[in-house]
């Protein structure tokens, strides 16, 4: 069970320090998915190389666990959708190159598809019972989900964003939040785009203005210390 009392103070956090109370605030990791951070899916579909994504594994796990003991909720999200397509607008279809768009066979099953192997969390921050798991068929994790209903009956204020891309379902979703009245943290060790620039400017755009989107974390660790102690 989360203590209702217990408010953690985070102060190496721009544009100036981020207190969040346990019990109203969510861990959210977006889409940790094999499509996005593994070689054959979704990704590499659309040219890119996938590698420096795996690299932020070991933080995020460090801090679910560190979550997970304070009995924290968890939110992970998973882009994709059903195997007849049904959701998906026909714009998004044609991302990608001819032969390995949305629901083509790729070496993990068809690419971004509801069930296949692709579209799964990876093994190393599979969720738990009890934790949330939201499937989006687009990039931001409000829209068509219901998860902003599922978050207001629970009393959640306060959002954690982890996950991949920074630049495109992490800010996206980030968006989507504080337009909706909620305070939102990045954890900058926690995101990974495939292109760094992408990652460091999105970072300088969602805190500038005095946090005109929310507050990054240069680092996980003053978290993961706190909720330890
Ligand atoms: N292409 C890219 O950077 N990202 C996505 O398509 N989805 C997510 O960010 N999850």
């Amino acid at each position: 069970m989360t203590s209702t009392r217990r408010v953690i103070e985070l102060k190496h956090v721009r544009p100036g320090p981020f207190k969040l109370a346990l019990a109203q605030t969510a861990l959210v990791i977006i889409d940790m998915q094999r499509d996005f951070v593994e070689p054959g899916g979704f990704g590499e579909a659309l040219g890119n190389d996938v590698t420096p994504l795996l690299g932020i594994v070991p933080a995020i796990a460090d801090l679910l666990s560190a979550w997970r003991k304070q009995g924290g909720l968890t939110i992970h999200t998973r882009e994709g959708h059903p195997p007849d397509l049904s959701d998906c607008p026909p714009s998004k279809l044609m991302r990608g190159a001819p032969s390995k768009r949305i629901g083509d066979d790729g070496p993990m099953g068809r690419i971004l598809i509801q069930g296949e192997a692709g579209h799964s969390i990876i093994e190393a921050l599979a969720p738990h019972a009890g934790e949330w798991v939201i499937d989006k068929p687009g990039k931001g994790m409000f829209w068509n989900t219901g998860l902003h209903e599922r978050l207001q009956a629970q009393g959640i204020t306060h959002l954690l964003f982890t996950g991949v891309t920074t630049e495109v379902c992490v800010q996206t979703s980030m968006r989507e939040a504080n337009d909706r009245g909620y305070e939102c943290l990045l954890l900058n060790d926690c995101t990974e785009s495939y292109f760094p620039d992408f990652k460091a400017s999105t970072i300088e755009m969602l805190c500038a203005q005095g946090g005109i989107v929310g507050w990054a974390a240069h680092d996980s660790r003053e978290l993961v210390r706190a909720l330890a102690q």
